[in-house]
């Protein structure tokens, strides 16, 4: 592996991935996205076009339930897009969540799905139709732009801005940088929503990301704690606020975490951020800028399987990181200030804010909101929405707080809750209220196994195990993904499920909760009948001989069951376990 420096302007296009070459010719994103919605003879855009959509939120995919049928009956695939929204800190309006609505029943599936990244995604759209839906997310007051892509992401925080001054500035700053790291070609106004050209030398400069865009997907994220919501060592560059005396002193700098691996590469791997300093609130927008722009430039534009930020610093060392960011900033970090953790789950139900409204996290399972014969889901929620008079803030655990409400107007927003079984005391247990699964079948191209559709049924089983042992109450988080890239960022649970291939997973074991230790592999390739007897015997001994409060997963390193995992080259080797557990 090479560790020169990679940016476009220093090595020719052609030592680098196609992709590269794909953006500098690609007239900042235009390509010929235009020609391909317009061609009326396929549901699909052509390949290219395909990555290049992506820089605004779409990914091109196919329904893979009927994709055997549809090949044998000399179909082409049932073509369709994904759309996600961009939603800095995750944060939208009663309007706009019934806008939201709308398109999803005019000119998508039906469903809404929040993300673990805070924001909404639609699938189902049809190309005859895209225009049209990506129009209507524009008409209500925001956009798709950089939602995917090689580019700097949705900005995440901890959720609700409504809760304090503190997390009203976080949630601020959130979209503040968000704002700051947006592309400005103007194909995305020209092409999509159907705006005049502009001038090409003063309008469509890149001046943050340049004609070759970044070498990968970039994330960043804002934490409070002890609320780790976020995951935020999961992240390419995370904050996490000090605060004192309910003053924001400045934040710890994060750099290098991530989900993504490959099965059986053991060059890929999770990792967690390293700390690499201590800045104040004014220096956060230059410093992600400039960490963002380091990667663009020292990033792995030739292999996209190490091309994120988090190989970028495991290869040249988080001092290496420190010293490039001292001589763009003009300033070296201070060290890193104490802080804890306490949890990465979500509090539920009602509570109240620092200026006395309140605030409703209501449970959705997998971030799906559909209507289904025993939950309105969708139509409680579009209610809620038409009398709410504060916000929606998304969590990323793919969950809703209906943030500010006013004391006069709780009765109401209960009644409405019940009225459409909707409220989760009804519904959830303490282990689904832990739980996530990514979208996976039908709609994910890179799905190895279900996820979303199968995580509710084995939670069920799981939920038995628990009663047995007297668990029922004790929180333990548990994800499940279709595949090892890790959208439900399933190394940071304490029990994950990682696809393998139809039916089998991957079983991972031991993170803590508070989602500052990783977790590692247990048994490889298993189906139901082996995750749930092993998750029997596991279990069983927890109940036994657990600590007074200690969680599965600090259980599970404790007696030396899961070795922990902090990083890693050596995260896909199975790890020594006891021959009890082995067994199983
Ligand atoms: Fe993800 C790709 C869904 C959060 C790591 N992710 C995908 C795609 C777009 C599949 C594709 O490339 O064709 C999935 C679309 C499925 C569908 O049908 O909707 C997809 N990712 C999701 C979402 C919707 C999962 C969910 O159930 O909520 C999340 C959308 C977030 C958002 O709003 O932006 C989602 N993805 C994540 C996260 C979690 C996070 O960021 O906190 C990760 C792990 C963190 C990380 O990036 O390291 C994640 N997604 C990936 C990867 C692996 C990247 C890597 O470094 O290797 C891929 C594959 C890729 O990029 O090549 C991927
Ligand atoms: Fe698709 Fe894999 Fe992400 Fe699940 S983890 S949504 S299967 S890419």
């Amino acid at each position: 592996m090479s560790l020169e420096r990679t940016s476009d302007l220093s090595r020719p296009l052609s030592e680098l991935h196609d992709n590269e070459q794909l953006k500098f010719d690609s007239h900042y994103l235009r390509g010929t996205i235009e020609q391909s919605i317009a061609d009326p003879v396929t549901g699909a855009v052509t390949d290219d076009d395909t990555k290049l959509l992506k820089f605004f939120g779409i990914y091109q995919q196919d329904d893979r339930d009927v994709r055997d049928e549809r090949r044998r009956s000399k179909l082409e695939p049932h073509y369709q897009f994904m759309v996600r929204v961009r939603l800095p800190g995750g944060v939208c309006t009663p309007a706009q969540w019934l806008a939201l609505d709308d398109a999803a029943r005019e000119t998508a599936n039906g469903s809404l799905r929040l993300t673990t990244r805070q924001t909404f995604q639609f699938h189902g759209v049809f190309k005859p139709n895209l225009k049209r839906h990506v129009q209507s997310i524009v008409a209500a007051g925001l956009d798709t732009i950089a939602a995917c892509g090689d580019d700097n992401r949705n900005v995440i925080c901890s959720a609700n801005p409504l809760l304090s001054p503190v997390h009203a500035e976080v949630s601020e700053l959130a979209q503040r940088i968000g704002k700051h790291l947006l592309p400005r070609t103007g194909a995305y106004r020209e092409i999509l929503l159907a705006q005049p050209k502009v001038d090409a030398v003063a309008g469509e400069e890149e001046p943050l990301y340049g004609r070759t865009y970044l070498p990968r997907k970039f994330k960043i994220a804002l934490a409070i704690p002890p609320h780790n919501d976020i995951d935020v060592f999961a992240h390419d560059l995370g904050f996490v606020a000090i605060v004192k005396d309910g003053r924001i002193e400045g934040y710890n700098v994060f750099v290098g975490g991530g989900m993504g691996m490959t099965h059986k590469v053991p060059v890929t791997f999770p990792r967690l951020s390293d700390a690499a300093g201590f800045c104040v609130p004014e220096d956060v927008i230059a410093i992600a800028e400039h960490t963002m722009c380091i990667q663009r430039d020292f990033g792995d534009r030739k292999d996209r399987g190490h091309a994120r930020f988090k190989y970028t610093i495991e290869d040249r060392g988080v001092e290496w990181f420190r010293s490039e960011l001292a001589s763009r900033f003009g300033q070296v970090l201070q060290p890193a200030r104490p802080f804890s953790f306490q949890t990465s789950a979500d509090y539920y139900g009602w509570y109240q804010g620092t200026d006395g409204r309140w605030h409703y996290t209501l449970f959705i399972e997998n971030g799906r909101i559909a209507d289904r014969p025993e939950r309105a889901l969708m139509t409680g929620l579009r209610e809620i929405a038409r009398v709410h008079s504060g916000v929606f803030a998304l969590t990323t655990n793919q969950n809703i707080t209906i943030a500010g409400v006013r004391e006069v107007d709780r009765p109401l927003i209960e009644k409405l809750l019940r009225t459409h079984r909707i409220e989760n005391e009804a519904n959830v247990s303490v282990l689904r209220q832990h739980s996530m699964a990514c979208v996976a079948f039908p709609t994910c191209g890179l799905a190895m196994a279900e996820s979303e559709r199968y995580l509710p049924t084995l939670l069920s089983k799981i939920e038995r195990i628990l009663e047995k042992l007297d668990l029922q109450t004790t929180p333990i988080t548990m994800r499940m993904s279709g595949c090892p890239n890790g959208c439900s960022r399933p190394y940071l649970a304490e029990i994950a499920l990682v696809g393998k291939g139809p039916g089998k997973y991957n079983l991972y074991l031991g993170a803590s909760a508070s989602g500052d230790r990783l977790n590692a592999l247990h048994q490889e390739n298993i189906g139901e009948d082996q995750i749930l007897a092993t998750l029997t015997i596991l279990l069983g001994r927890y109940a036994a001989e657990r600590a007074n409060e200690e969680r599965f997963g600090d259980f599970l390193i404790r007696t030396g069951i899961i070795r922990a995992m902090h990083a890693g080259r050596d995260f896909q080797q199975p790890l020594p376990t006891a021959a009890s557990v082995r067994s199983a």
